[in-house]
């Protein structure tokens, strides 16, 4: 349904990127750690109403019940170290059970490719529909979490399991910030991509370890291409999602379509998300006015399935970090709503 347009926008930017490095370094000295960014992971359901066709048929309850099913959060990349998986959606699983829904905060691996994270988000399925006798759930995922969403769903043959799949900021078409850091952009100072990979990982790992570099490599825009033409949606699940757009932008023409209306206000962009923005400026024509974004991905790649809008919010916003406790006061965002919106979207289609 959707097609990648990320990759081709890179490979030809990169002369001007190569001509534009410098630019980058202007954001070089913002050594920050982001802690949590490119958050995703996916969910897979489990037992259809009476198994029989998934290879785990004895977690499959008989009698299961049928929606409103299991809502699970999957997490993105990184940054669980200091907050902690539990807290990742912050408040939001307690705001969504003291409205009666039911719940699964999930934790897979900080830093692995989705293939590798899909593998422990499907045990967590599996264990959500025998916990709760449920015959599906519904999977929101944040950033790389909805990505492994996709692939416990395309790769793991768990299409039977889940009802639907809801993407908020997933690059599906990868992210720009993840080329430069995996090297895929000639020209960029060690010092640079050190200060953008400390900046992901909220210096909790090394940058040369293999599992982030297997991360980052499949969330670059020809890795997902690649990715994506691997894992074909499955007709038997619903799949939805939201973009975050920030940096001052409406982005009126990106945000167009939304099942939502976009907003009127504008959201300002963490400081900590500053170094990797910057790599959007690379890549645009006018480098004053980048491709939308909310800082680490971009509104386009963020479109899969039926796309319920944007919201006026950056990446760390979107699940409520650092500790959100009120609406934002520029942008009025609240991630709290944001979840109970999607969670009202899928009642209303049934799941
Ligand atoms: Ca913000």
């Amino acid at each position: 349904m959707q097609t990648s347009t990320s990759a081709t926008s890179a490979s030809g930017s990169r002369k001007s990127v190569r001509d534009k490095r410098a630019k980058l370094r202007l954001f070089g000295g913002l050594g920050a750690s982001l802690s949590l960014c490119l958050a995703l992971s996916g969910c897979g359901p489990v037992g259809s109403e009476l198994g029989g066709e998934e290879p785990d048929t004895l977690l499959q309850p008989l009698g299961c019940k049928g929606a409103p099913y299991p809502v699970i959060l999957a997490h993105g990349f990184a940054g669980f170290e200091r907050i902690g998986p539990l807290n990742y959606f912050f408040q939001v699983g307690a705001d969504l059970r003291s409205r009666g829904e039911t719940v699964v905060e999930a934790k897979v691996p900080p830093y692995e490719s989705s293939d590798v994270r899909a593998k422990a988000l499907g045990v967590i399925i599996d264990d959500t529909l025998k916990t709760y006798n449920a015959c599906k759930v519904n999977l929101i995922g944040h950033s790389q979490g909805g990505i492994d969403g996709r692939a416990v769903i395309s790769g793991l043959g768990y299409g039977s399991k889940v009802a639907s799949l809801t993407t908020v900021s997933s690059p599906h078409r990868g992210t720009e910030v993840a080329d430069v850091v995996s090297g895929l952009v000639p020209g960029f100072s060690y010092d640079v991509i050190n200060a953008i990979l400390k900046a992901l990982t909220g210096v909790t790992d090394s940058p040369g370890s293999p599992n982030l570099k297997a991360a980052l490599g499949q969330l670059t825009t020809p890795g997902m291409q690649r990715w994506n033409a691997a894992h074909p949606d499955d007709v038997r699940v619903k799949y939805y999602s939201v973009a975050g757009r920030s940096v001052g932008r409406i982005a009126s023409s990106e945000c167009a379509g939304g099942a939502w209306g976009n907003s009127v206000r504008i959201d300002l962009l963490d400081p900590l998300l500053a170094i990797p923005e910057g790599v959007f400026a690379l890549y645009s024509d006018n480098p004053l006015l980048p491709r939308p974004n909310d800082g680490l991905v971009t509104v386009q790649s963020s479109k899969w399935g039926k796309f319920l809008g944007c919201v006026p919010a950056d990446h760390l916003d979107e699940v409520g970090q650092i500790g959100h406790l009120f609406p934002d006061l520029i942008s009025g965002f609240s991630h709290k709503e944001l979840y109970r919106k999607i969670v009202a979207e899928l009642r209303k289609d049934g799941f």
